[in-house]
């Protein structure tokens, strides 16, 4: 895809990664970046805008544990507006393990959420004209941090949902891949909660191992948005990006 004149929806463009990766989609000219996160930064916003005043940006406030509903209001004033939009990108994400349904409900089924209510505009079945998903998800959706099963569970659902999605593009038009970043220094990875406390010490084992940073990761992830690969499972560590070869151990047949 040709970031250059689209239209993107960013779901949480102003996190850590999400900051980051905003400013180098700015940077590639889209006609429309429209940010979507749960609180506002006005500061970043204006940041965005000179980065490339040629790019239109705007934020609207959402959380992405609405119902359903609100989130199809939401985008259809998006849609009133832009007519078209061509990338929906989901990166909202919470990581304490002491928070079950909320870690569930952000990681999980938020994305969930804005991928169903997007489709009303997108599905070709309807008439729409198809789109593209990029979820993030997680490299604990290939292989867990064990200490944190809530939330590494909750980015292999997120992840195995987009891979169904990418599978059901020739009935929906709709096309879908996975971004799954490695350990990203932002405050997420900072200090957090393990299950039921069984590793106090995870967020600092953690960052004894080597790292990559924003940039690093927002670089990448311009370039797998730019690869456009339907079903693609992306994963971008410790500063490269590498296209994963999914293990088949099982087949519906259908
Ligand atoms: P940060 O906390 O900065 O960003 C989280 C974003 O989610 C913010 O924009 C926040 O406002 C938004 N958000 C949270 N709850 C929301 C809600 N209810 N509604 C709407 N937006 C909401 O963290 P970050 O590191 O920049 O994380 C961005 C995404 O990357 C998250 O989905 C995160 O799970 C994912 N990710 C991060 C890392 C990392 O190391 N930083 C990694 C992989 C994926 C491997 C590593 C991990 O999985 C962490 C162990």
């Amino acid at each position: 895809m040709v970031i250059a004149n689209s239209n993107i929806i960013f779901v949480a463009g102003l996190g850590g990664i999400g900051l980051d990766t905003s400013r180098e989609i700015v940077k590639s000219g889209p006609k429309n970046l429209v940010v979507l996160d749960r609180v506002d930064n006005p500061a970043a916003i204006a940041e965005l805008k000179a980065l490339n005043p040629k790019v239109t940006i705007t934020f609207y406030p959402y959380d992405v544990t609405v119902p359903l509903a609100e989130t199809k209001k939401l985008l259809k004033t998006i849609f009133d507006k832009l007519k078209t939009v061509d990338l929906l990108i989901n990166g909202a994400g919470i990581l304490d393990d002491n928070q079950i349904e909320r870690t569930i409900a952000v990681n999980f089924t938020g994305t969930v959420n804005t991928t169903t209510a997007i489709l009303d505009f997108w599905d070709k079945r309807k008439g729409g004209p198809g789109g593209v998903v990029a979820n993030i998800c997680s490299v604990t959706g290939f292989n867990s941090i064990y200490q944190v099963p809530v939330y590494s569970a909750s980015k292999a659902a997120a992840l195995s949902f987009t891979t169904s999605i990418a599978k059901l593009a020739h009935i929906t038009g709709v096309t879908a891949y996975s971004i799954n970043p490695g350990i990203t220094k932002t405050v997420l990875v900072h200090k957090f909660n393990s299950w039921l406390g069984v590793e106090p010490r995870v967020a600092e084992l953690l960052l004894e191992h080597p790292t990559q940073t924003t940039l690093q990761c927002a670089q990448n992830f311009v370039k797998a948005i730019e690869a456009n690969q339907n079903g693609a499972i992306w994963k971008l560590d410790l500063g490269r990006l590498d296209a994963i070869e999914w293990t088949k151990h099982w087949d519906s047949g259908i």
